[in-house]
């Protein structure tokens, strides 16, 4: 836990007590600074109160005696309206700032990689972090990938945290310069909290603001609203800004042809390394996702051929084309993670032959981007909330079937795909709120029931596919 005793004398309080909000509530009070919470959830303050952080409502509060607030990222400030906390701070003139700004400020001399993009943001934060671990080097992992910034480990100069940035965290980290700060791509997300796509933008762009001359800015361009940024991006300053391309040739930059990764930085275009078998990092969405932790190691110093070597044992995250189980040669993937179109195509483009599971409460992001996969796709098992939707939507492109459950799609989808070369792949295009707590409860359920289907299944531990 992050000590935070610079702060002694002043006044915080903090809204929000989930993961982010809890830790940062109690590595301030362990750090005897004068700290007040709240959650508007009572079970929240509550466990709070037991683990001796004071608890009171904020908005009770004489704001004239406060100096910071720290939000928690899931907490309006701005759009759709803020939250009356947030307006009660900013009322009263008191910063708004999040827990990876206190980081920043109390482990000011560590060296910090920030990583962005609507989607692919966790597997090229985890890929760098494996990278760089692997090649020795001394580092701490975390952010929105899930390790509240304020539980990470204490690094100076020697230590690199290497954080993945959501476009709220983003918002409210207002003086953090990363060495090297990438954004991977732009899609619509989370438009309700930045008053649309322009708001949405200019919050990821946030990455790169307070870089310092010898920043350097890694950019993917295979989509508009990131080219667009990458122009402005060269425009606005005289550092490095990298290209980088799942699809194209990128002067300057690190792209790939096929499965072919190309170093074009240097005099002439150098191949990488090609990521065919490395199972981890199926499709032309992890390419990009590998250009951008490959240019992230090479700048910090990790020699070419340690990235090369250690690409190949990355080990994968749970819930993103995770290989869940293997049955009599079906695999069924958990690509729960998948909770819009965006995303669910990059995995319909990774496979020939599947049976694909979908659904769930329906989230932003026109369906047309998962039409030219669809040709993939056998058949859909279509689940929750959007399942209607979803048929309406895809019932004259491909057969779908009506399953309500993941369990029942899970079963109906094993009995059609037994037999074949198949993946049986639940990436759902949709949020799992309808029927399930998180995209996590609802990746391992589909990983129960993957591997309770009848057959033969493959022992996963020895071959190191499965997390
Ligand atoms: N709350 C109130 N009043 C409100 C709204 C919320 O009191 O009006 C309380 C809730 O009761 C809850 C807390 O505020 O206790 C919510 O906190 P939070 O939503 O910010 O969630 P945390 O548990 O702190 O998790 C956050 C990130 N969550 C969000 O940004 C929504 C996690 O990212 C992150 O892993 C974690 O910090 C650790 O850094 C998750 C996420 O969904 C994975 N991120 C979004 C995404 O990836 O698309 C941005």
């Amino acid at each position: 836990m992050i000590d935070l005793s610079k702060m002694q004398g002043s006044r915080v309080a903090v809204m929000g007590l989930g993961l982010s909000g809890m830790v940062a509530a109690e590595a301030l009070a362990a750090s005897a600074v004068d700290v007040v919470a709240w959650d508007d959830m009572s079970d929240r303050c509550r466990n709070a109160e037991a683990r001796g952080i004071p608890v009171a409502p904020l908005l009770q509060e004489d704001w004239s005696r406060i100096d910071s607030l720290i939000l928690s990222p899931g907490i309006p400030h701005t759009y759709p309206k803020p939250n009356p906390v947030a307006q009660a701070a900013r009322d009263a003139g008191v910063e708004i700032v999040g827990d990876v700004e206190l980081l920043v400020r109390a482990q000011s001399s560590a060296r910090y990689i920030g990583i962005t993009g609507t989607n692919g943001k966790s597997t090229t934060t985890a890929l760098v972090a494996h990278i760089l671990s692997e090649s020795g080097m001394r580092i701490a992992v975390g952010g929105n990938l899930g390790q509240p910034a304020l539980s990470l480990e204490a690094l100076d100069e020697t230590g690199i945290y290497v954080l993945e940035m959501s476009s709220y965290q983003l918002e409210l980290t207002p003086s953090v310069a990363f060495e090297v700060a990438v954004l991977l791509n732009l899609s619509p997300d989370h438009l309700d909290r930045h008053g649309g796509m322009d708001g949405y933008i200019a919050a990821k762009y946030r990455i790169f603001e307070q870089q310092k001359p010898d920043g350097i800015a890694v950019v993917g361009v295979d989509d508009s609203d990131s080219r667009g940024l990458f122009d402005k991006l060269t425009a606005a300053r005289t550092g490095k800004v990298v290209p980088i391309s799942s699809s194209d040739p990128v002067e300057n930059g690190v792209y790939a042809s096929g499965p072919i990764l190309i170093d074009a930085t240097g005099d002439q275009p150098q191949e990488i390394r090609s990521l065919e078998g490395i199972e981890t990092l199926p499709g032309a969405h992890n390419a990009q996702n590998a250009a951008a932790a490959y240019l992230v190691c090479k700048s910090v110093g990790v020699p070419h051929d340690d990235i090369v070597a250690a690409m190949a044992t990355y080990p994968g995250l749970p819930h993103r084309q995770q290989l869940a189980a293997v049955i009599d040669g079906v695999r069924y993937v958990n690509d729960s993670k998948a909770t819009n179109p965006e995303a669910a195509a990059k995995a319909l483009s990774s496979y020939d032959e599947i049976y694909w599971i979908a659904g769930g409460r329906a989230k932003e992001g026109p369906l047309d981007v998962i039409h030219p996969f669809l040709p993939h796709v056998k058949r859909a098992y279509l689940i929750g909330e959007a399942a209607d939707h979803l048929a309406a939507q895809l019932a004259d492109r491909i057969d779908v079937e009506l399953c309500g459950d993941l369990a029942l799609a899970t079963a109906r989808a094993a009995a059609d795909a037994a037999g074949r070369d198949a993946v049986i792949l639940l990436s759902p295009a949709c949020a799992s709120f309808d029927q399930f707590s998180s995209f996590e409860e609802r990746g391992r359920a589909f990983c129960r029931l993957a591997a309770a289907q009848p057959g033969t299944l493959r022992d996963l531990r020895h071959d190191g596919e499965a997390a």
